[in-house]
């Protein structure tokens, strides 16, 4: 709480205001008064945000690493953790402004590409809630995901400058920087932090960003004998390291410099930890782990295997067989996809050429690795495939299982695949490592704060906001399943949500969409895995099932997308071009758009997501079996009382065990019968008996859709009947096709035929939706994992 002598937040409030505007708060602009708002819940949380560092300084405390960290919006969230959300409402309104409006303002901090980096925003989240020391690191990307455009339907990048104007909730700490050196130059890096509020606590968390800067401003000497060039390009060279957050599937150019970002990060972080660890505990660092442990999120800090190796041995003075005792059990190691794709590898010349010390070291490990297999009894060439550095290549995956004490996947399904598949190699010599951490979201943001409706009624029925920080409480509401005022609440508070995207999307692209029709959502990366390609098929055959086949007892929806995709990635663009094109067809055609329309929500992020999950019915989870690693909008979805449509992949898996097979629709292969399956698959031959399957994919080629003669939608058809390099199909979306296309429809019949069945299902998704918060994932984590316990500052909270 705040001192006797301190004002009340909302007394603070108009002070801020006018110390940025430089105006009385009434004549601010929106945006500045949206930063002296923030400026105020800074100043509120800033005694407790100091006493929690303090708390955590000397106590066993774990990081996450990550590349990403999307964090979306923290107004309108630090308000809601803080309890704050009403008294900041009336403060605007005394000065005549609309709270939504202020919150608008506000940018997202896009830093990540999709759901490893909003899952690592949902950790943080949750371990502040939970009084977790934990702290994450990351980098402080000048420019986030790109901003996306559709110009004739395609995909354009802009830069997201998302920090152009001040933003309150990062804050500079100029007196902890740290250098790096790379062998071609030396970096300064500058911490930012960012507080973490949490729900009911008052411990405030923290997210190190680092920034990099050139040792000196600038070179004054060069600059004032005129070589501007010179000075100018190594200052250059320096902000490169931070301009860009990468989008995956990159290019070779931008490879040295990804490594150098992931080097950079992990440098300066572990030399934090090792200079706190100095100060509390002393210089003999053998007993580093017992105070710190790292979580690397996916391979992309994996360097920091090798950084910590260096920095012990060479700047501490520790021999190898201890330093190596050390680090292996500092390092906890979560993987997120099986796609070959993103097992990083780098070629050893980038090693070689960015930091010759740690070529040492990864060169080293590799030559105790052999060894040590060696006397494991594994024969040579089978230890050589999995070995750090073989075939010019360093492997970043291997590298994190050999040099980690935990290895986990995210998803009961994922991680049986990494120990029968992916990382079976690792399982079969280390299974004691081997652990399930499902993923979760936090139901702060996804419920609490998103769903300001649905979570008034579920106070109201519990008798409190208990469930904010106890999720699976909600179970007990199940009591309510056959209640039919209860229900009929439910599908109110959902027609309303509803009604506010509709105003929402008006607004922000000028489509207007029917209310009362079916909201059937698909948002996430575009990727050729996750099939947004088989929804719009599915949207086209409808179109012709009512031109051509005259149906029409169809039901009303309205199809709702929401996806970036990679700027390298041409067919995932490709798509992005089909469904914008599906969509124009659809809702220009009278006697279509009667039944159907299609939005493609621009420039998807999070605060988007914020207003379509509560407004969603049907959540396509529609991944090809045993390619998603978990899913996480599938709980935010379920949160909400949307319904699953969903393959057996992923956490969908354990959805549909935690609500039962009849609340949710399953459909599609099986992972365990993909192999059979596709060692008999024939494309072609679906192509002609599967009904309907003809008529779209030849209308990708007929002239019924545009694709301005880029040979897009040619190629799209060609990777489903074709196969260019590779077999065709091999996300099996023909395959899939029928029975999706069954249960769509048996759905959406269901969804009219008995609305208060349907409600039903949905309080039972609500209800059972406890197992998929965050904080049980941190808690598990937490236990099992990192051996952490809670270190609250205040008790009694
Ligand atoms: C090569 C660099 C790279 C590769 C892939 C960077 C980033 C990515 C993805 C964007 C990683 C990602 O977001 N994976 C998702 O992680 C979620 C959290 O565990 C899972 O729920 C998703 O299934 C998985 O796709």
């Amino acid at each position: 709480m705040t001192d006797s002598a301190q004002p009340s937040f909302t007394q603070s409030v108009p002070g801020h205001v006018r110390g940025f505007s430089g105006a009385r708060p009434e004549n601010s602009t929106v945006k500045k008064y949206w930063t002296g708002l923030s400026a105020a819940v800074l100043e509120r949380i800033a005694d407790d945000w100091d006493a929690t560092r303090k708390a955590y300084a000397a106590t066993r405390r774990q990081a996450y690493f990550s590349a990403e960290f999307l964090q979306g919006r923290a107004l309108l969230n630090n308000l809601t953790n803080l309890g704050l959300v009403d008294e900041a409402r009336q403060v605007a309104a005394e000065h005549g402004f609309e709270l939504t409006d202020v919150l608008e303002a506000e940018h997202d901090a896009a830093l990540g590409n999709g759901g490893l980096g909003r899952l690592a925003a949902c950790f943080l989240d949750s371990a502040v809630t939970l009084d977790y020391p934990l702290t994450g690191y990351g980098l402080l990307y000048r420019y986030g995901l790109f901003r996306q455009e559709f110009v004739d339907g395609f995909q354009k990048e802009h830069p997201d400058a998302w920090k152009e104007s001040f933003y309150p909730f990062i804050v500079r700490r100029g007196t902890q920087q740290r250098v790096v050196r790379f062998d071609d130059m030396s970096v300064r890096a500058v911490p930012y932090d960012m507080p973490i509020t949490g729900y009911g606590t008052r411990n405030v968390g923290t997210l190190r960003l680092w920034d990099a800067k050139p040792m000196h401003e600038f070179d004054y000497n060069a600059f004032n004998s005129q070589r501007f060039s010179d000075a100018i390009l190594e200052r250059e060279a320096v902000h490169d390291l931070t301009r860009v957050l990468y989008p995956n599937d990159t290019t070779f150019a931008g490879k040295v410099l990804r490594v150098r970002q992931q080097y950079f990060f992990v440098s300066a972080s572990l030399q934090e930890m090792i200079d706190n660890y100095i100060e509390h505990h002393g210089e003999d660092l053998s007993g580093f782990h017992e105070y710190n442990s790292v979580q690397l999120n996916d391979t992309h800090p994996v360097l920091g295997i090798p950084e910590l190796m260096r920095l012990l041995m060479d700047e501490h003075g520790m021999g190898w067989e201890d330093a190596w005792e050390v680090t292996t059990k500092t390092f906890a190691y979560t993987n997120h996809t099986v796609l070959e794709e993103a097992l990083e590898k780098w070629d050893t010349a980038i090693f070689k050429q960015l930091f010759w010390r740690i070529w040492e070291i990864v060169v080293e490990i590799d030559r105790r690795y052999r060894i040590d297999m060696e006397s494991r009894g594994m024969a040579p060439q089978d230890a050589h495939h999995f070995s750090p550095v073989h075939d010019g290549q360093v492997h970043m995956a291997w590298i994190a299982c050999y040099g980690s004490y935990s290895v986990n996947g995210v998803a009961a399904m994922h991680t049986e695949i990494l120990k029968r598949e992916t990382l079976s190699y690792w399982y079969g010599m280390y299974p004691e490592r081997f652990n399930n951490k499902t993923n979760g979201v936090t139901p702060r943001r996804w419920l609490r704060m998103c769903n300001p409706r649905l979570s008034a009624l579920l106070d109201r029925l519990s008798g409190s906001d208990a469930w904010v920080t106890d999720l699976p409480r909600l179970k007990e509401l199940r009591r309510y399943e056959d209640d039919e005022s209860v229900l009929n609440e439910l599908r109110e508070i959902k027609a309303a949500n509803k009604r506010d995207f509709a105003a929402w999307i008006y607004e922000r692209q000028g489509i207007e969409i029917d209310p009362d029709s079916i909201f059937d959502t698909q948002i996430k990366r575009l990727h050729e895995y996750k099939r947004q390609l088989m929804n719009a098929l599915y949207i086209l055959d409808l179109y012709f099932r009512i031109k051509d086949d005259g149906e029409r007892d169809l039901p009303k929806r309205t199809f709702i997308f929401g996806a970036k995709a990679a700027p390298g990635y041409t067919r995932a663009k490709g798509i992005i071009k089909l469904i914008n094109a599906v969509g124009e067809l659809v809702n220009n055609d009278p006697d279509v758009s009667r039944y159907l329309t299609v939005v493609f929500v621009e420039n998807y992020n999070v605060s988007p997501a914020e207003q379509i999950i509560p407004a969603t019915d049907i959540s396509e989870q529609i991944s090809t079996a045993g390619k998603e690693a978990s899913g996480t909008s599938n709980m935010k979805f379920m949160m909400n009382g949307a319904l699953t449509l969903g393959t057996m992949d992923g956490a969908n898996v354990e959805i549909v065990e935690a609500v039962g097979e009849e609340n949710a629709y399953v459909f599609g292969a099986r992972e365990e019968d993909l192999p059979e399956l596709t060692r008999n698959y024939n494309p072609a031959a679906l192509y002609e008996t599967v009904p309907g399957l003809k008529r779209v994919l030849d209308a990708l080629v007929d002239g019924t859709l545009d694709d301005a003669s880029t040979g897009a939608f040619h190629d799209i058809r060609g990777s489903l009947l074709e196969g260019h390099g590779t077999a065709p199909d091999v996300y099996y979306v023909l395959g899939d096709f029928a029975d999706y296309r069954a249960t769509r429809d048996r759905m959406s019949e269901e969804f009219y035929a008995d609305p208060q069945h349907w409600a039903r299902m949905c309080w039972i998704n609500i209800c059972e939706s406890g197992r998929f918060s965050s904080d049980r994932t941190i808690n598990d984590y937490a236990t099992e994992v990192w051996n952490l316990q809670p270190t609250p500052i205040h008790q009694g909270k």
